[in-house]
């Protein structure tokens, strides 16, 4: 069947949409509505179209996977005016959502409607474009430019009564049946006489709220060009006519398929669902999980079991005591109370969970009919094969023993169970109801039905989860601590850790890794850094000014002061000038001399940096491909979105450079910077990281 039908009910001519999976409008979707159309044009058995999606939603946009390639006529914006043209009324009927290209199909048509549950939204800037087919021409004009600006700057779709509300469309479809919905009002216009009504012919939107707009996305938009360019193409939406505004349009959208942004925007997209494409987990299916058992009740432990909670989950939590346990309980009462004041979640639902679904108590006992049990205690072998062995003990034969340790062997514990397939690594961030990333550590005997179970259970966590093989710090931490060495280097060579910042800030990251420690707590990183010493090469640089501010208590954020200052309230911090004589002492320790470090500077030392780990960690197969370091840095350490991560990073800037800023870098210090193997292979042979995705 082709991708595009047409057929007559009674005067009615139906045109579908049924390019699976969402219909995106390739080259042969276009061309089929665009032959569909003039079909129904020299009909004369019709007096109205409806256009409509099979499967489980409209359209879901311009196919992504043709940008970046030559560009196959008919156009979408032509295919779209052409609707418009029509001289007869057409009809858009709406069920799942109608995304990007399919809802600017929508706007194309004459009348909309929406089946109950639809969502409808310009997601493009997310993607690093703005609507491109008339999206930001035509919307302002249906429902204002204010409601415009919201949905195209911010790229987040509204559901199908706000735009009943904001006129996007103009009824709700009774019933399930889509089609009998959309018989059911083209056949009302029909008996009404109704007549084309173009959105394109409609006045020329009010322009007031733009220059307000524009500040708050200037504020707001954080080195991301789309969002302020597709402002601009709303803007050209208030001063032109319609065919001048699209072409205006046209030239902003032709100028960001170009950008490196859309590159790794697009890069960001695919790679999320490219990571849970696993071999060894296809086909397999997972095992039920139902009820959890989590072990330990600290932040990390309350953090798990209340994103299990939230997700539908039993869980059962145990501590040491019954009144560690207690403690537990009141730390995710607390976090549940937080998520009703934001209208996360109703009062009856809080109280269902904390009277139904969660127990907490002490005693492994309470852990022998859960599924699967996460341990969230402290970071030490010994302890670990302790709680291990009492698991062993108790647990059900099938149920999946999971460690949420975040550096120890995991092949070490698992071996010191009778049951090493049944364990794996399930590496959750902190704040972990919050933070998106799981690291699934795949240990070497771990089954692959206890893998696919670990993503499954991430994606019923609204989590993305990462496949990650077992070393100290796996992906991400094992990389961090090789950066935050550049950037410690950096400090004892003369940078300020704010100017450190500052540059990286600019660059794109949440934070800079200063800001970080602060927030983490320096007592984490010291607490690694005696953990390392023992293996440590007697080349490697202390950062000793670490320390220093260690042993003043000066700990971050929870003690009020750590790199900065925060004074009650400020969680920001602001800078403390103590910092440079704490520095200048642990440069004058090691007999360095300070020289300058520009911004361009420490962006590539801390990036090469980054990239050489990352090609080592791909290199060891800890992570499979290069894409699974970029989800780990975008979903786990504040790395741009619109950067893709940073082996897409990389690969934007070329490998060539970065290895040459290696080999650079190495004449001062060829022991910290030795250049991965893998990337110098890839630079011979004139590859890229996305080569290995
Ligand atoms: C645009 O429209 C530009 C225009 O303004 C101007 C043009 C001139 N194209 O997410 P899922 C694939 S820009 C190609 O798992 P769900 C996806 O990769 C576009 N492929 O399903 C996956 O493939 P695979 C604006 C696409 O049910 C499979 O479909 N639109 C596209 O969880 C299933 O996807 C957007 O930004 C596409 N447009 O969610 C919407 N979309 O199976 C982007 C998906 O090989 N899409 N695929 O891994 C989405 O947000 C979600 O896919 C959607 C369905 C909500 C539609």
């Amino acid at each position: 069947m082709s991708d595009v039908s047409y057929d007559l009910e009674g005067q009615i001519a139906v045109i579908t949409v049924d390019n699976p999976p969402v219909n995106a409008l390739s080259r042969a979707v276009r061309d089929g509505i665009r032959q569909a159309f003039s079909r129904f044009e020299a009909d004369d058995a019709a007096g109205i179209a409806v256009i409509l999606g099979a499967g489980r939603l409209f359209i879901g946009g311009a196919d992504i996977s043709e940008f970046g390639k030559p560009p196959h006529p008919p156009s979408l914006p032509d295919v779209i005016n052409g609707i418009e043209a029509a001289a007869k009324p057409v009809v858009a009927a709406i069920h799942g959502t109608a995304l990007g290209g399919g809802l600017e199909v929508a706007l194309g048509a004459h009348y909309r409607l929406a089946m109950p549950g639809a969502t409808l939204g310009l997601p493009e800037v997310k993607l690093g474009i703005l609507p491109g087919a008339g999206g930001t021409q035509r919307l302002p004009r249906l429902i204002g430019t204010e409601a415009a600006l919201r949905m195209i700057t911010g790229g987040t779709p509204i559901a199908a009564e706000q735009a009943l509300e904001n006129g996007l469309i103009d009824r709700i479809g009774t019933g399930e049946d889509l089609r009998a919905a959309a018989l059911d009002y083209a056949g009302f216009l029909l008996d009404e006489g109704a007549a084309p009504r173009p959105v394109g012919a409609l006045p020329r939107p009010d322009a007031a709220p733009i220059d307000a707009w524009r500040k708050t996305l200037e504020k707001s938009a954080r080195g991301e060009v789309a969002p302020l360019t597709a402002l601009c193409a709303i803007d050209a939406a208030t001063r032109h006519d319609i065919r001048e505004g699209l072409a205006e349009e046209r030239r902003l959208f032709m100028h960001l398929m170009e950008t490196p942004q859309r590159s790794g925007l697009i890069h960001a997209f695919f790679s999320e669902r490219a990571v849970a494409k696993l071999p060894e987990i296809k086909g397999i299916a997972p095992r039920a999980i139902r009820h959890i058992g989590v072990i330990g009740g600290g932040t990390m432990g309350a953090g798990i079991a209340t994103n299990a909670l939230l997700s539908g989950l039993s869980v059962t939590l145990i501590e040491r005591d019954a009144q560690s346990a207690e403690k537990a309980r009141g730390t995710i009462t607390g976090i549940l109370d937080a998520a009703v004041s934001r209208g996360m979640l109703d009062a009856p639902g809080r109280e269902a969970i904390l009277t139904q679904r969660l127990q907490a108590g002490a005693g492994y006992d309470a852990l022998k009919d859960t599924d699967l049990v996460i341990e969230a205690v402290f970071e030490n072998m010994d302890v670990k094969k302790d709680v291990f062995a009492k698991l062993d003990a108790v647990m059900r034969p099938g149920a999946i023993l999971a460690t949420n340790t975040s550096y120890l062997d995991i092949d070490e514990i698992a071996a010191s169970t009778s049951r090493p397939a049944d364990v794996i690594g399930l590496h959750f961030f902190s704040p972990a109801h919050i933070m998106k990333l799981l690291e699934v550590v795949v240990a070497q005997e771990t089954a692959p039905d206890v893998v696919a179970t670990a993503f499954a259970l991430a994606k019923k966590l609204g989590k993305t989860a990462v496949r990650a093989g077992v070393c100290d710090g796996f992906i991400g931490n094992r990389i961090l601590s090789h950066y935050r060495t550049a950037a410690d280097h950096m400090v004892l060579d003369g940078a300020s850790p704010y100017r450190i910042d500052a540059a990286l800030k600019d660059f794109g990251f949440a934070m800079g890794p200063y800001q970080v420690s602060d927030l983490a707590g320096l007592d984490i990183g010291y607490a690694t850094r005696q953990r390392k010493a023992a293996k440590a090469h007697p080349k490697d640089r202390a950062p000793t000014f670490a320390d220093a501010l260690y042993h003043k208590g000066r700990l971050g954020q929870k003690t009020g002061r750590g790199y900065y200052i925060y004074d009650a309230g400020d969680r920001r911090g602001r800078h403390d000038p103590e910092i440079e004589a704490i520095v200048a002492e642990a440069r004058a320790q090691e007999g360095t001399n300070p020289r300058e470090f520009d911004d361009d500077e420490i962006v590539r030392r801390y990036m090469a940096a980054m990239v050489n780990e990352g090609a080592r960690v791909v290199e060891e197969g800890i992570a499979m491909r290069p894409l699974d370091v970029d989800m780990v840095f975008l979903y786990g350490y504040g790395f741009p979105r619109w950067r893709g991560g940073p082996m897409h990073y990389a690969d934007t800037v070329g490998l060539d450079t970065i290895l040459a800023d290696i080999r650079r870098f190495a004449e001062t210090d060829d022991h910290f910077w030795t250049p991965a193997p893998l990337l110098e292979r890839l630079v011979v042979e004139g590859r890229s990281f996305a080569s290995l995705n």
